[in-house]
């Protein structure tokens, strides 16, 4: 971590000490807080669980193939019964490849429909996001508010479901708003109006992550010699927080 991305997380962190908050200051898609996290949370365990399953039966057979037809002292020179063609084998290979993809596809278009299809209730909050080189710019039409670089956002509990709308622009540079913990990654491009929602369930403060090749600092990233990830990874001068707030 560079000496400006230090400061910037520190200054985070006092004050969501100074104000009793948590803070999650590491994206992490394997702690969803918000409904559009879990969608993603759910199909990426189905993902990790066929490929783990392919994974074991691949490597398994593997292992097993070069332990029993290991090279032996007793091994004569001559080449194995060579088999060409198999249709059984050759249609195995084909459909079930076939058949995981069509699961895998239908999985992730569900979680999709259901992030993006969603309704905006009418009593949810409306905020614009507009990137620029290098802040954020968040307004609240609905309130007469603008501020940068922290969008304060009401939390949504069991007895009163609270939703926030973004609507994702960008006055002259590609950016992306990802906060993993409640949602996926959308990017803010110039010409361009994307939108994204949120219902987090517990307040705190949570970092964002911005992912373009956005930045010209050339502040450097941890374990990382390469500049695209080192720019990539300049958070300090483009950084945002989302501050989840209990109704
Ligand atoms: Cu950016």
């Amino acid at each position: 971590m560079d000496s400006s991305t230090r400061l910037a997380s520190l200054l985070f962190t006092t004050a969501a000490f100074a104000f009793g908050q948590t803070v999650y200051p590491v994206a992490n898609m394997f702690d969803p807080e918000a409904t559009p996290a879990d969608s993603i949370y759910n199909v990426s365990l189905l993902m990790l669980a066929i490929c783990a399953a392919i994974f074991l039966v691949v490597g398994g057979l593997l292992l097993f193939t070069i332990v029993r037809f290991r090279r032996r002292k007793t091994d004569n020179s001559r080449e194995p019964v060579q088999v060409y063609g198999s249709n059984r084998i050759e249609i195995a290979w084909t459909v079930i490849p076939v058949l995981i993809v069509i699961v895998l596809s239908l999985a992730t278009a569900r979680a999709v429909v259901e992030v993006q299809n969603k309704r905006m209730p009418p009593d949810a909050l409306k905020v614009t996001v507009v990137g620029h080189q290098w802040w954020w710019e968040i307004r609240y039409p609905d309130l007469g508010i603008v501020t940068a670089n922290e969008l304060h956002v009401p939390q949504s509990t069991v007895a009163k479901p609270a939703h926030t709308f973004l609507k994702l622009l960008s006055a002259d540079v590609a950016h992306s708003f990802w906060v993993a913990q409640l949602g996926g990654k959308v990017d803010l491009i110039p010409g361009i109006t994307n939108s994204m929602w949120l219902d987090p369930r517990q307040t705190g403060i949570y970092l964002g992550n911005c992912a373009e090749y956005c930045s010209a600092s050339p502040s450097g990233c941890p374990g990382s010699r390469a500049p695209a990830i080192r720019r990539m990874a300049s958070r300090a001068i483009n950084s945002y927080a989302v501050s989840v707030i209990s109704g």
